[in-house]
């Protein structure tokens, strides 16, 4: 991609004008599913995921000064409805931070098939916070920008950090919680867990209800939404550790029981939500006969039928194989660590979340 210029603003120095960012999707090990506050976009619990090396999104924001109104593309297709109304409501929140009233051009280019359960939202909001918040001079941090990013799409604070990242909660009843609630990444033994996601898609269609709709309706109505945000604590505690030690196969262990907790909250509500379908299962059972076959395997699902596996990078090959024995029309992706948000042309400085 071409490195853009900056065009600057006048009478407002630090707005770039127009900026580009790339960003990655995450997979949560610990699930990020309920809000305490719908308008901040403030989570019940913790969560903690590993950003992806795959599927990035490219966002230009450009400042048009004379444009009656916002133009917003995907894809080059323009958005409407829902999806829209999201991203104007963001760049909202963008302008009265900045002072700046002008509307804006944006343009995104994704790569993850869209509303399929693989955090195109995390990516797309956590690229939109990084250009719009340089065209319009907000002049972020990586904290900062974690925060911005949770206000679009809560997964999205995470996809600032590469790697491992944790999103902070915040307390409940803080004077300023929307302070409290951000990413950070975690220094993880990267190269001695030497960690892969096998991605199976297994159904790229839009889902039927919106991952933000269903976990509204699980806070609301499933008696087993308050056991699991509690379990889900103690989740966060035992894979920390885990981690610190790069035991593989404690990691998948809780990222598996999280991921099917989170989705048992979902069965139980009124009238259930079910993500699930009998192809994920088919790909439960290759994953546990995996396991059964000595290679650490373990799965984790988000608001959709998709399976992500996770597994050492030297068994990769060996899991997606099995995943596509198990389901032919599977659609198998093999993913790595990946890195933060960044700034397309801009100096390293101006990219505080993008690690190396
Ligand atoms: C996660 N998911 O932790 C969880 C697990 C889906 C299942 O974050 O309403 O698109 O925009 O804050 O971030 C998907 O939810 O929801 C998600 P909003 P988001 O990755």
């Amino acid at each position: 991609m071409a490195v853009e210029q900056p065009v600057g603003v006048p009478d407002h120095p630090a707005a770039a004008g127009d900026a580009t960012a790339v960003a990655h999707p995450n997979i949560a090990l610990i699930k990020y599913w309920g809000k305490r506050d719908e308008r901040l976009v403030l989570p019940w619990t913790d969560s903690l995921s590993l950003t992806l090396d795959v599927f990035p999104t490219t966002t230009r924001v450009r400042l048009a000064p004379g444009a009656g109104r916002d133009a917003v593309t995907l894809d080059g297709v323009p958005l409407a409805g829902e999806p829209r109304r999201r991203v104007v409501a963001f760049l909202e929140l963008v302008r009265e931070r900045a002072g700046l009233a002008l509307p804006a051009v944006v343009e995104t280019r994704n790569t993850v098939p869209t509303g399929a359960g693989l955090a195109s939202s995390a990516s797309g909001f956590a690229a939109l916070a990084a250009a719009a918040g340089a065209a319009y001079g907000l002049g972020l941090d990586a904290t900062g920008l974690s925060r911005l990013a949770r206000r679009g799409s809560g997964s999205a604070a995470r996809s600032v950090f590469g790697g491992f990242a944790l999103w902070h909660a915040g307390q409940p009843g803080h004077a300023d919680a929307d302070l409290g609630s951000y990413a950070e990444p975690l220094p993880v033994p990267v190269r001695a867990l030497d960690p892969a996601l096998v991605v199976a898609v297994v159904d790229a269609g839009p889902k039927a209800v919106s991952s933000r709709e269903a976990m509204r309706h699980t806070v609301d109505t499933s008696p087993l939404y308050r056991p699991w945000a509690a379990s889900s604590q103690a989740d966060l505690i035992e894979m920390r550790h885990a981690l610190d030690r790069a035991d593989l196969d404690a990691v998948g262990e809780i990222a598996e029981r999280n991921a099917l907790g989170m989705h048992a909250t979902m069965l139980a509500a009124r009238p259930a939500v079910r993500y699930l379908s009998a192809a994920t299962l088919t790909v439960l059972d290759a994953v546990l006969e995996l396991r059964r076959g000595g290679v650490a395997a373990y799965a984790t699902m988000d608001a959709g039928p998709n399976v992500k596996v996770l597994c050492r990078g030297a068994d990769a090959q060996r899991v997606a194989a099995a995943v596509r024995g198990a389901v032919g029309t599977a659609a198998v992706h093999l993913a790595g660590p990946g890195p933060g948000a960044r700034l397309l042309g801009a100096n390293p400085d101006a990219n505080p979340g993008a690690n190396p």
